[in-house]
């Protein structure tokens, strides 16, 4: 049977809480991020966005372009309570029900509601009446179109898309709209003349596994509308991690490594929280110039301890050769798995 997928994803989430919290504020350029100078932009209002302002966005260019903004701090905890009220109206409907981040989910309402235009604006009005906050939802028979579909008409959006408006649907919209194509990917599609779907869905599929690997398979038939992904109650864990922009930019790996040491704790303490050990170490690092760089060192074991954690994290670093300064450093753990029952009572004693 067809199945029936929602995607949900409030509209401006930081911004709209802020501007909801205090009313003066409707209507008015709203811009939420660190504020220092040199903090990014965490997201902004619809307003804020005429002048160009966007997420990750250095502060001082979103000042220098949007210099009557309103910026704020973000307040993280605040976010959280809302988000706890949306998603307890979202459980209300079906108990499939993924949370994809703190502002976004999928449902999966096949069985659970004949007509989803109905369930959509039930969802909206028990939010509005709940929080004071709008939301766009992606109606489709699978995950990737549901999530193509909500970002449809942003904000206050309701879009459905049904098999019989597949593919051409798809034609007109930029391969950056393909999930998972970041931007190293668009580049080398637009460096071979593919800028639109259009132009993805002519390639044939051995040029795409041959460009993205088994990735490209999954590209392949998604833009065809295949995509079997189920919605996950439970999401899993994926990774761990911290990351911090430097009080100054440096290529002292001394300085970095006594950040290393503070998240290494932070991401044992959380391990140990969720009860998880760790076979990889992610080192990330933005260079002055705003280039991001990972890499990662899969170990023959797992860790947990921070001593290991910052053992394995300051090896990493010293493989790396700095050719510029480093404005932002982050540490990640992966490929986790649960604790037995017999090393969670180590950690107890
Ligand atoms: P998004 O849903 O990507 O953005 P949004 O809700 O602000 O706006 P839209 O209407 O386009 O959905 O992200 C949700 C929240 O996550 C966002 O309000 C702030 C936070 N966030 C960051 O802190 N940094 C980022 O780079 C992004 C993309 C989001
Ligand atoms: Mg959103």
């Amino acid at each position: 049977m067809e199945k029936v997928i929602m995607h949900v994803d409030m509209d401006a989430f930081f911004a709209a809480v802020e501007v909801h919290d205090n009313p003066k504020l409707k209507g008015k350029p709203v811009i939420v991020g660190g504020t220092s100078e040199r903090g990014v932009v965490s997201t902004c209002s619809y307003e804020a966005r005429k002048y160009g302002v966007k997420s990750a966005m250095p502060v001082y260019i979103a000042k220098s372009k949007c210099p009557n903004g309103i910026f704020l701090p973000p307040r993280i905890g605040r976010y959280k309570e809302v988000s706890k009220e949306i998603f307890s109206i979202l459980r209300s409907v079906t108990p499939y029900v993924e949370p994809l981040s703190i502002d976004e989910a999928y449902l999966d309402i096949t069985n659970y509601t004949k007509n989803s235009v109905s369930t959509s604006k039930f969802i909206k009005e028990a939010v509005m009446k709940k929080t004071g906050l709008t939301l766009s939802v992606g109606i489709s028979y699978n995950k990737f179109l549901a999530k193509l579909a909500s970002d449809w008409d942003k904000p206050n959006g309701l879009t459905i898309i049904r098999k019989n408006m597949m593919p051409q649907i798809l034609f007109p919209l930029p391969i950056s709209k393909v999930y998972g194509l970041g931007k190293k990917s668009v580049k080398k599609l637009n460096d071979i003349g593919v800028f639109s779907i259009e132009e993805l869905y002519k390639l044939p599929k051995d040029i795409l596994i041959e460009f993205f690997g088994k990735y490209g398979i999954e590209v392949y038939d998604r833009i065809r509308g295949i995509d079997n992904r189920t919605v996950q109650i439970l999401r899993q864990t994926k990774s761990i991690g911290r990351e911090n922009t430097l009080k100054r930019d440096t290529d002292d790996k001394n300085e970095l490594k006594e950040y290393l040491k503070a998240f290494s704790i932070s991401i044992s303490k959380q391990l140990l929280n969720k009860g998880f050990s760790a076979k990889t170490v992610i080192l990330k690092t933005k260079t002055s110039s705003f280039e991001n760089h990972t890499r990662s060192k899969t170990l023959p074991s797992y860790i947990y301890k921070p001593e290991d954690i910052y053992q394995e994290a300051c090896e990493v670093l010293m493989e790396i050769t700095l050719t510029e300064k480093v404005r932002l450093i982050g540490l990640s753990v992966s490929s986790l798995k649960e604790n037995s029952l017999k090393q969670i009572s180590l950690f107890d004693s």
